[in-house]
């Protein structure tokens, strides 16, 4: 990976991270300065940086860089990514309508679903994980009519305020769903763990589930691993790969599990 001409750029040993689920938005201001502080912690540290969705609370489409309230944050990724970093930004459920108007903004390379890459000798499956919550139907119905191309190129013609006003309506009746069942819509299904697996990776990084773990899997022959990355609260799991392996991470640092 070259950075921008001229820029000096990140040496090429350096780390990459993995983050998702900081829900950002102008409701919860403590996040955005969470998110701010870890930047400037590992300012210099990493070359690439993997959001892995459900970083905003909500995206609405092309209208949200019109709004004032990622206005920081987009600014922020600007500056990561002239200073030569990498970000290359994955959908979660709740972010899945950015696009290139994200990407002009920013400079973030939004790689949509899902992405494979090797890391290291391992072939890896970045992915939000949402998909993997088969058992709860509603969710799956919602996600395949919303992800329509048709569906998603109507939405995004609609005007501003109406946009929001959906998003808005939308955001309120999965919260009221994720409280009525938050178990069953937050557990990944086995089957749903392997069939990714069968791809051919040998490791996936996925959040959604909101809990930093590790899990290993018998593939039959071979082995894989599951690593799921934590929601940011008051502090945050994520995942860090630099010389050759995967390491489980804490912001700030020492803070205790959550
Ligand atoms: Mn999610």
């Amino acid at each position: 990976m070259i950075p921008g001409s001229g820029a000096p750029g990140p040496q090429p040993e350096s780390a990459t991270l993995f983050i998702s689920d900081l829900h950002l938005s102008a409701r919860y201001p403590a996040r955005n300065d969470l998110f701010f502080r870890f930047l400037d912690a590992r300012a210099g540290s990493f070359s690439t940086l993997w959001i892995l969705g459900d970083f905003f609370d909500f995206w609405i489409g092309p209208a949200h860089v019109r709004q004032g309230e990622h206005r920081e944050v987009l600014l922020r990724l600007r500056e990561l990514v002239d200073s030569g970093v990498g970000v290359r930004f994955i959908w979660g459920n709740r972010d899945f309508q950015a696009g290139r108007e994200l990407s002009r903004y920013t400079g973030v390379e939004v790689r949509g679903e899902s992405a494979e890459e090797a890391f290291g000798g391992h072939r890896t499956l970045l992915i939000h994980g949402d998909s993997f919550c088969t058992k709860d139907t509603g969710h799956q119905v919602f996600r395949a009519v919303s992800r329509n191309r048709v569906v998603k190129a109507l939405y995004r013609a609609l005007p501003d305020a109406v946009s929001l006003g959906l998003a808005r309506r939308i955001r309120a009746r999965s919260e009221a769903g994720v409280a009525r069942k938050a178990q069953e819509t937050m557990t990944f299904a086995e089957a749903a763990i392997r069939d990714a697996f069968a791809r051919g990776v040998d490791t996936i990084v996925c959040g959604h589930c909101h809990e930093a773990r590790e899990e290993e899997f018998d593939l039959g022959g071979r082995r894989g691993k599951l690593y799921t990355l934590g929601a940011w609260e008051e502090s945050a799991r994520y995942l860090e790969f630099s010389e050759g392996e995967f390491r489980p991470r804490v912001f700030p640092e020492g803070t205790p599990g959550h």
